[in-house]
């Protein structure tokens, strides 16, 4: 067991980018990693890419330019990836932004877009693609390069998260075997926002190593290609679950493909279930709160020794 639980201390500017969050959906802090971890992951995401594993997904399709690389519970397969998602600040601002007693880690997802890539993430919300039934879960998007639009940066439909209805999920390549599993969710598919571009506002920004973006599972968002000749697009979707959240045992979410099961064989989860298994780690037990958390954390305290006895 390896738990964090110092207390958690943010910046003025960490906090205004928590409540930007709460409202739009999405944000971003700056200059929140080091130089360290920036040089570190950089060299993990390419011995990843040097050897891609059995869950991951090229996107592109073989002949075209570019790379337009997934894949998918890194930190199972590689030391640096558990160090960065359990020691990296990440966790920590997980913790403040959900204001929950314990983090759990759910997956990080590599995004690689190499120059020239012309393949576009779809836009989407996460959640319907997840097992996960709960609000308390927030994506943290790690860029390792600097990004714009033209290298593919993201952009998120501000405010999207507050509406009430749920799309079906889009898979991210027509190849990719993913598209016949969402189809069985048979949810209404998303519409054609980008037809309409201008009768929405979008948030984007152009991120430097050491920013990170937080969004919300219900934030509808997607990219485009990176048409840049000469700048890679490497990024990290690091996924953070609290208190509320339990397994959904709904068809047709992504831990359905074969791939993805058999790179997580402990996976026995029914629904309902809290996410205890080693599939999905705890990592933090507390964090210091607000003051009108105190109640909750009081609680949370008998709950970390229940937790605590389970990893
Ligand atoms: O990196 C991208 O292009 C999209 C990221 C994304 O959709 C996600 O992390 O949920």
């Amino acid at each position: 067991m390896d738990l964090q639980s110092d207390p958690i201390e943010v910046s003025d500017e960490t906090e205004s980018a928590i409540r930007e969050y709460h409202k739009n959906g999405a944000s971003v802090i700056r200059g929140i990693l080091d130089k360290k971890w920036i040089s570190t992951m950089r060299e993990a995401i390419q011995r990843v890419l040097d050897h891609p594993g059995s869950a991951s997904v090229e996107y592109t399709p073989k002949g075209e330019e570019g790379r337009y690389y997934g894949d998918f519970f890194l930190w199972r397969r590689d030391p640096d990836f558990e160090e960065f998602m359990r020691h990296s600040p990440l966790p920590a601002i997980a913790a403040k932004v959900l204001k929950s007693n314990s983090i759990r880690f759910f997956y990080d997802q590599l995004l690689v877009k190499e120059p020239l890539t012309k393949e576009k993430t779809p836009f989407h919300q996460d959640l319907p693609y997840w097992p996960l039934k709960g609000e308390d879960i927030l994506s943290i998007w790690v860029p390792f390069d600097r990004v714009g639009l033209q290298q593919g940066g993201v952009r998120f439909l501000k405010g999207s998260h507050h509406w009430k209805q749920r799309y079906a999920p889009t898979a991210f390549g027509k190849d990719s075997g993913f598209a016949k599993i969402y189809a069985k969710m048979g949810w209404e598919p998303l519409p054609d926002f980008e037809k309409n571009d201008n009768t929405y506002t979008w948030l984007n920004w152009e991120t430097e190593p050491g920013d990170v973006i937080l969004f919300h599972p219900l934030v509808i968002h997607g990219s485009g290609g990176n048409q840049s000749s000469n700048q890679r697009r490497r990024a990290l979707a690091m996924r953070f679950l609290g208190d509320d959240v339990v397994w959904d045992s709904r068809p047709g979410t992504f831990i359905e493909k074969e791939t993805i099961q058999e790179i997580l064989p402990e996976l026995n989860l029914k629904d309902g279930d809290q996410l205890e298994s080693p599939c999905f780690p705890l990592i933090r037990t507390f964090s210091i709160q607000p003051e009108t958390e105190i109640m909750k954390q009081n609680n949370f305290q008998e709950n970390s020794i229940r937790n605590s006895s389970h990893e």
